[in-house]
């Protein structure tokens, strides 16, 4: 478990948890190797527990400052942003008025904004996870926008969602990411109504009339912020045609030469008002499937073949590993969103042999099934968690079984680590996994 932490470090990190979660951490996994529940054969791959940190939840954002490998920019890009069009590229305009930094060039922009524009123009973009002053700076933009966010300050999916909403129709790349362009865009759109914060989106601001329209995605598959209507298509074709539409719509377009994109279709959870029963069956089902492709050429080709058995949800109705989040006693078993998230290519953890994150502030969001019902129901569906070491791997053969990973049977496993190697064609450090859910066969749909 201690190869866990191995990539916490990496230059790729988009860390943005509290320094003091680190010790936390450490002690829940000692808890975790002590704790009676490994020796129960259901646990058997459980050990790796995710873990939570939650007094760190309303903390400062020392993370942030660290987000400095952002896709958007650099510092040096962020302190001219305010200067550019963010349509145009940065090599074309970011030397153009270097020097007029702190002056107002956008109406009603000098003080839009201040914790989120110090981020961005610090070089810490703002993303997925984040939390604090300038997420809900960035909520009550957007709101502006007509996105209708609860000003939580919260980076979860739905700040997410309507980050992207709002590139897409200002012309940027649709990375749900907040750096210099997207920043400036919204000091533009916040300027065109400066004196009335709750108005709704100026129909006159400028937009890029070669803006794609979301989802990028005619068959109708992808639904929205990265669902999914049905399963894996019948052959390769299919599969590939379904993967590139969900890139697209995950901000993932195009993909990176030479990486590997593993893409996982699950089932939503049955509702809290299915039977025990029925939430029993699916929990320890593997309900859902996962294919592996590589980038070439601008494109996604599948290495995968068939894809495999796979469950995104942990298996596991309660763990003594798990943070007690509601102070009943009982820890509370993490289950990850539908999104983007980067692994390591490096086999560790546990018999050396897992997929670990490359960063467990991509986890921030989780939710957690409180009531021990063995999926996420009620209003357990709109609360967030932070949770770490997430991990994928092996499973038992004829059920997940995990306190918050991901898992495939053994020969499924066995598949999926050749397939990774396979399309992990450029040796990259890391690989994209996208999880996406579809309605459940029985219950229909039931998202978080
Ligand atoms: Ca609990
Ligand atoms: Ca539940």
């Amino acid at each position: 478990m201690k190869t866990d932490n191995s990539t916490r470090n990496s230059a790729a990190s988009n860390v943005s948890r509290p320094s003091n979660n680190v010790s936390t951490t450490r002690t829940d996994r000692s808890a975790t190797v002590a704790s009676p529940e490994v020796s129960r054969p259901a646990d058997s791959f459980a050990r790796t527990a995710q873990t939570t940190n939650i007094a760190a939840a309303e903390a400062p954002r020392p993370g942030l400052q660290r987000e400095v490998a952002g896709v958007e920019g650099t510092a040096t890009a962020g302190a001219t942003a305010r200067t550019r069009n963010a349509a145009m590229p940065e090599a074309t305009t970011g030397a153009a008025a270097p020097d007029t930094a702190g002056a107002p060039d956008t109406t009603g922009a000098t003080n839009f904004a201040p914790a989120m524009t110090q981020s961005v123009e610090g070089g810490n973009n703002i993303r997925r996870g984040a939390e604090g002053p300038a997420v809900r700076e960035l909520q009550e933009a957007l709101n502006r926008n007509g996105a209708g966010l609860q000003t939580d300050g919260d980076f979860g999916p739905r700040t997410q969602a309507a980050v992207r909403d709002f590139q897409r129709q200002n012309g940027l790349q649709a990375d749900g990411i907040v750096g210099p362009r997207t920043l400036e865009a919204l000091q533009r759109s916040n300027g065109a109504a400066p004196t009335q914060p709750n108005a709704p989106a100026d129909p006159a601001a400028p937009t890029n009339p070669t803006a794609p329209t979301a989802p990028a995605d005619a068959t109708g598959f992808v639904t929205g912020d990265g669902r999914v209507s049905s399963g894996w298509g019948a052959n390769s074709a299919q599969r590939t045609q379904q993967a590139e539409a969900l890139l697209r719509a995950n901000g993932q377009w195009p993909p990176q030469e030479g990486r590997a994109y593993a893409i996982q279709i699950d089932q939503d959870a049955p509702p809290g008002s299915a039977s025990q029963q029925d939430r029993n069956s699916y929990a320890r089902s593997y309900s859902g499937e996962t294919a592996v492709f590589r980038a070439e050429n601008g494109h996604l080709v599948e290495v995968s073949g068939d894809p495999m058995r796979s469950a995104s949800h942990p298996g596991q109705f309660r763990s003594t590993a798990s943070p007690d989040v509601n102070g009943d006693g009982r820890g509370d078993v993490a289950h990850i969103r539908t999104g983007v998230y980067d692994y390591s290519t490096r086999l560790g953890g546990k018999g050396g042999n897992r997929y670990n994150p490359i960063d467990d502030g991509q986890f921030r969001n989780s939710a957690r099934d409180v009531n021990g019902n063995g999926v996420i129901d009620g209003s357990e569906v709109d609360r967030n968690y932070s949770a770490s070491a997430i991990q994928i791997h092996m499973g038992n053969s004829n059920s997940p079984s995990s306190i918050g990973c991901q898992t495939m049977p053994p020969n499924d496993y066995s598949r999926f680590q050749q397939a990774i190697r396979s399309a992990n064609t450029g040796g990259q450090g890391s690989f994209t996994y996208i999880l996406a859910r579809r309605p459940n066969d029985q219950f229909g749909a039931n998202p978080y």
